[in-house]
């Protein structure tokens, strides 16, 4: 591999984007990256500053991405990507965790207010919390990273996008058939009739909006913790991960179950795993591959030549 080594320093500058509280502005500005190759923890390239708990990289001009994952990328028919929250980050939507943060409503956690039980002690309270993110949302566009993996939809024989992203930004960048686990915040769905009902245009100042077929309570069409995942969803991305060459771990913490599970499975049927994301993930160390850095910065690097 003609990749480039560079020597370990201890100790460096912290390179991830923060999650901040919901209400302050998401610094996301990159500030370095650099790729570690697995098993064997090759360093690639590295350009700037990043932080790794045993090793620092400081800056080198070099391509960061190696030339094992063009390669891959070249020759991979059936793909799959899977995106959380940081991939989103650079469009500047606030991540729930990572930088050491956790985001935080009205003093209240959002495992909290984003749970089933809220659901059933505060609905008012939850509609609050979804309308101001919707608000936040509404003004924002997709970045580079979005882009870059709409335009993988035509040069992969098959990819398949599954995201635990809520906001939709995938699909505002043109990616069609993206299987969104936890839903979406531009839906309400009704408590009695089931019914789903596009609430993009809407903005409900305070209480709980009706459902426009039967008048029943509406609420956000989202997943929140403690319930089950739409159906089929959690199914058609493991038969992806299954059948994949190529998986993409980009922007999630990887703690939250199934969702964490995909790469795994990818993983275990021998597929090519890659992680893009500032910081380790507790799926780290099963990843072929661990690119640091920003998702907006990287992901469209790979469809062009290794500059080595
Ligand atoms: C960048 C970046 C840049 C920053 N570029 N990267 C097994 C063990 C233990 C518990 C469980 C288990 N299986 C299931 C559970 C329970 C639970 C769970 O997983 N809990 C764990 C947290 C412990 N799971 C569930 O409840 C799920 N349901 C379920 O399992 O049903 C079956 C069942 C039901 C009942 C009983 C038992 C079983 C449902 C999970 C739903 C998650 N919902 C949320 C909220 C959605 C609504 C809302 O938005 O409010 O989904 S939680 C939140 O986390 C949201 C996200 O989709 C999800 C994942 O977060 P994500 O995307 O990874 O974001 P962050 O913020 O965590 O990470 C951002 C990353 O980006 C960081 O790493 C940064 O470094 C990085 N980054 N800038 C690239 N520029
Ligand atoms: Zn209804």
């Amino acid at each position: 591999m003609a990749s480039v080594r560079s020597p370990t320093v201890r100790e460096g500058i912290h390179c991830g984007s923060p999650a901040l509280p919901y209400g302050r502005a998401s610094d996301t500005k990159a500030n370095g990256y650099c790729i570690e190759s697995l098993p064997d923890r090759e360093i690639a390239s590295c350009s700037g500053a990043c932080y790794h708990p045993n090793f620092h990289m400081p800056a080198v001009a070099h391509s960061i991405t190696s030339e094992r994952v063009h390669e891959q990328f070249a020759n991979a028919g059936r793909v799959l990507v899977l995106t959380g929250a940081g991939v989103s980050a650079e469009s500047g939507v606030p991540t729930f965790r990572g930088g050491g943060n956790t985001a935080v409503w009205k003093g209240v956690p959002f495992e909290v207010i984003s749970s089933a039980r809220m659901l059933e002690r505060d609905l008012p309270a939850v509609w609050e919390w979804f309308n101001y993110r919707r608000e936040l949302l509404a003004a924002l566009k997709p970045n580079p990273a979005h882009e870059a993996i709409s335009r993988w939809q035509d040069k992969f024989s098959e990819l398949t996008l599954v995201t635990q992203n809520i906001d939709g930004l995938h699909q505002a960048a043109g990616s069609r058939h993206v299987i969104e686990l936890h839903g979406n915040i531009w839906r309400a769905r009704c408590f009695d009739c089931g019914a789903r009902h596009d609430v993009r245009e809407l903005m409900f100042d305070q209480g709980v909006p009706s459902c426009f077929d039967c008048g029943g309570h509406l609420r956000p069409d989202v997943v929140l913790f403690g319930e089950m995942l739409p159906a089929g969803a959690f199914e058609r991305a493991a038969a992806a991960a299954q059948q994949c060459d190529l998986c993409f771990v980009v922007g999630t913490s990887a703690v939250v179950y199934p969702a964490a599970s995909i790469p795994e499975i990818a993983r275990s049927a021998g597929a090519y795993v890659v992680e893009v994301n500032p910081e380790r993930t507790p799926l780290s160390d099963l990843c072929h591959e661990v690119i640091t850095g920003n998702a907006g910065e990287i992901l469209p690097l790979l469809c062009q030549k290794p500059d080595r």
